[in-house]
């Protein structure tokens, strides 16, 4: 095949690469302007790496063998079947992921509600940035994880960064920061926070308090926004009614950060033209998420930032598809185009679309760490299809969720290498990857992308399309395309009308390379890369303050578990690992587990540089090697969650839930330290 321009199989940057066979060259692509990191330098090894699997397997006597691909759907069809004779419709669920490209999110979705009948679907997305999703959905209206483009922020005078941490997760996206004055909000001196004129570092789990606390110090200052917010917003007085007992002094008490660098940042965000507000996972992934972000939105509106040509508040998405796998109906809740599945309107229109009785849809089902914790319960699904998504190491109290696996009565799971889970299944179904077919992608700027087809796959691997039109045909239900590009027109009709409009994106438009941000709601529209500038998508066209107080994590250290423990990414690794593992150039550079510990923290436990160490909670203990960093805070260790086995971050950290978002406390719990063969 000739050279083909597509984009990178990793995270929400989707930077646009080159692939002659399996040979990248990045390319000049807006967001990453001709820039790719090492994951995505060596993204192309994969392909033919040797570890990749290539035949169906099952599990015969304890051992997966390989069997053909009838025989596997033919075998999954009828388990599945059997199961939900005897158990009914709910007995059967489903696990989608981020990484997934629309047509599949879409056709999984699809597939779950009409092929098997089943409420029981969710995806790794409320892992990833739900509470980001919930809080703007309630601030704006609709979510769109950056309503503007990427290439905005090159004009940007101020960019606070709460939680991110794009040196290291997205690196070609730091050099649209670089003429920023930037602060960041992080608890670790990280090479972003290296990158930052201001380097706030709250207490994990506190980013509510010094949210508040700077709002405090804007208004004090005489610079809350007055004709914006009376323009263009709702609700101040509720939310300045808690604000206004979050002067800096009480914020400093609760973060640890000082009062007076609340005030600067307040004057710094105060006094630019051009600011930015941006929030990723630090903090997002906590039992009060939701909350947390409405505070730094409520910051943003407070400054009239959202909406204003120049300035704004965005999420940074992290997986490939984050944003457009959020809107096209693999969530518990939805429908596709945002829709939601319990409003009948919304209901009546997708199953026109779909050819079924609005009434033979199911309605909502388990929110992804409910779902996983209902595993081969009583009342409980008891076959899981696993399509994008490696839980035995990225969910929390993995432990406990490997048990719940193995309590299955049937695990299938799709992937292209045999992860954690996939070891687990019954059934292995082997499919294609990122480069060997094509789909679309919607990137962290809500752009619509086709990520092209460049290398035939090996034989004996079948698309994630193909899987499910086999087996929807085998369970006698026609309407399962296997071509992405016919599933997509499909997505067109069944989005349009909803929040994430996509009727007017075809494949052609894409193909010639036309920017697409949504909603695009006509064959000739322009698409939308700048939303909320008129008016934010609410009834009334406002945008709502909304009110928030700070509670803090939802466990506090105490004397058998002094320390607070953090969890997130390395540049070199991928999530769960599962494919960056196996990248010999990636994991050379850190091949295992490490804790951060700041070295009097260490000593104190009597560990030294390189040493083993156990980090204990109330869920769990894994081991990794100590690493000195004399920047942390001492009182808090950093663990990347990438590994598996005993090195699992996830075997320690709370799965308590946001209660609007249903997302996990990943980024805080309260844990101890020592020597693996010391009691802690
Ligand atoms: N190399 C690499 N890149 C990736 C990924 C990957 O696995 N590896 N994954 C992709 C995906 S899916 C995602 S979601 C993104 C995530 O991208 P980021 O959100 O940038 O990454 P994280 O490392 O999870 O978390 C960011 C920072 O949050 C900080 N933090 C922890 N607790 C708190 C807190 O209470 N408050 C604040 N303000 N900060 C806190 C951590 O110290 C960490 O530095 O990255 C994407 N890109
Ligand atoms: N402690 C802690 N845990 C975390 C986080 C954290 O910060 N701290 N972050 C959370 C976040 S933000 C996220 S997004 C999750 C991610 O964690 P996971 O949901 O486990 O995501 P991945 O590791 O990317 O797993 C994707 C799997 O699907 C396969 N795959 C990739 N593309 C496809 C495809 O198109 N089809 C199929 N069938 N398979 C495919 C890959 O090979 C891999 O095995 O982890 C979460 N877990
Ligand atoms: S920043 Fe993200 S999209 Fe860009 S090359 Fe790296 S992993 Fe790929
Ligand atoms: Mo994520």
């Amino acid at each position: 095949m000739p050279q083909v321009d597509t984009h990178c199989p990793y995270c929400a940057l989707q930077c646009g690469m080159t692939l002659d066979g399996s040979r990248v060259a990045p390319r000049d692509f807006p967001v990453n302007a001709g820039g790719l990191c090492q994951k995505g330098w060596t993204s192309g090894s994969l392909l033919t790496s040797p570890r990749r699997l290539t035949t169906p397997m099952i599990r015969v006597d304890g051992a997966l063998e390989p069997v053909s691909w009838d025989f596997a759907l033919d075998f999954v069809a009828r388990k599945l079947t059997e199961l939900q004779e005897r158990h009914g419709p709910d007995a059967v669920a489903i696990f989608g992921g981020g990484g997934l490209t629309n047509e599949k999110a879409y056709l999984l979705g699809k597939f779950a509600r009409v092929a098997l009948g089943t409420s029981q679907i969710d995806y790794n997305g409320r892992f990833c940035m739900s509470s980001a999703a919930a809080a703007g959905t309630k601030a704006f209206g609709a979510d769109r994880g950056m309503p503007f483009p990427v290439t905005d922020l090159k004009n940007a005078d101020v960019v606070l960064l709460a939680g991110a941490n794009p040196a290291e997760t997205m690196p070609p996206f730091t050099q649209h920061l670089r003429g920023a004055d930037l602060i960041v909000v992080d608890p670790r001196r990280t090479p972003t926070a290296e990158l930052a004129s201001l380097h706030l570092a709250p207490a994990p789990g506190t980013d509510l308090a010094l949210a508040l606390g700077i709002l405090h110090a804007v208004v004090e200052g005489g610079h809350l926004a007055q004709s914006y917010v009376d323009a263009r917003t709702n609700g101040f007085e509720d939310a300045w009614r808690i604000a206004a007992s979050w002067w800096p002094e009480r914020a400093e008490r609760v973060t640890g950060v000082s009062a007076a660098d609340m005030r600067l940042a307040a004057a710094k965000l105060a006094n630019a033209r051009n600011v930015y507000i941006l929030t990723a996972r630090g903090a997002e992934q906590h039992a009060t998420g939701t909350a947390t972000v409405g505070g730094w939105i409520n910051l943003a509106l407070a400054l009239g930032l959202p909406g204003r040509a120049g300035s704004g508040y965005g999420c940074l998405t992290g997986q490939g598809n984050g944003q457009g796998g959020r809107e096209h109906g693999q969530k518990a809740d939805q429908l596709p185009g945002y829709r939601k599945l319990d409003d009948p309107a919304a209901r009546e229109y997708v199953a026109g679309v779909w050819g079924v009785d609005p009434d033979s849809l199911p309605g909502p089902g388990r929110s992804t760490s409910e779902l996983l914790e209902a595993l081969g319960q009583e009342d409980g699904p008891k076959a899981l299809m696993v399509f994008g998504s490696n839980v035995v190491v990225s969910a929390p109290r993995s432990q406990r969720v490997q048990d719940r696996l193995s309590a299955l009565d049937f695990l299938v799971v799709a992937d292209f290498v045999l992860s954690e889970t996939a070891a687990l299944a019954d059934v292995v179904l082997p499919v294609t990857q990122w480069a060997e077919e094509d789909g679309t992608l919607t990137n962290l700027e809500g752009r619509v992308l086709l990520r092209r087809k460049a290398i035939d796959p090996p034989p004996g691997v079948r698309s994630d399309l193909d899987v499910l039109n086999g087996l929807a045909r085998r369970l006698g239900r026609p309407g399962f395309p296997a071509d992405a590009e016919t599933v997509f027109e499909e997505l067109r009709i069944a989005s349009k009308g909803g929040i994430a409009d996509y009727s007017g994106v075809s494949y052609q438009r894409l193909r010639d390379g036309e920017a697409l941000h949504w909603p695009v709601p006509e064959n000739d529209h322009p698409g939308t890369p700048r939303m909320f500038l008129e008016s934010f998508a609410h009834p009334d066209g406002r945008a709502r303050f909304v009110p928030v107080e700070h509670t803090g994590p939802a466990e506090l250290p105490d004397d058998e578990f002094p320390l607070q423990a953090t969890t997130g990414r390395v540049l070199q690794q991928y999530q769960s690992g599962a494919q960056t593992r196996l990248i010999k150039e990636l994991n050379d550079v850190v091949p295992e587990a490490f804790v951060e510990v700041h070295p009097d923290t260490a000593k104190r436990a009597g560990l030294e540089e390189g040493d083993p160490a156990r980090i204990r909670s109330r869920r769990g203990e894994t081991i990794a090697k100590v690493r000195f960093v004399q920047s942390l805070r001492p009182d808090l260790v950093f663990l990347p969650f990438h590994f598996p086995g005993e090195q699992r971050a996830n075997l320690f950290t709370n799965p308590a839930l946001d209660p609007v978002s249903r997302m996990p406390e990943f980024k805080v719990c309260a844990v101890s330290l020592s020597t693996v063969d010391g009691a802690a």
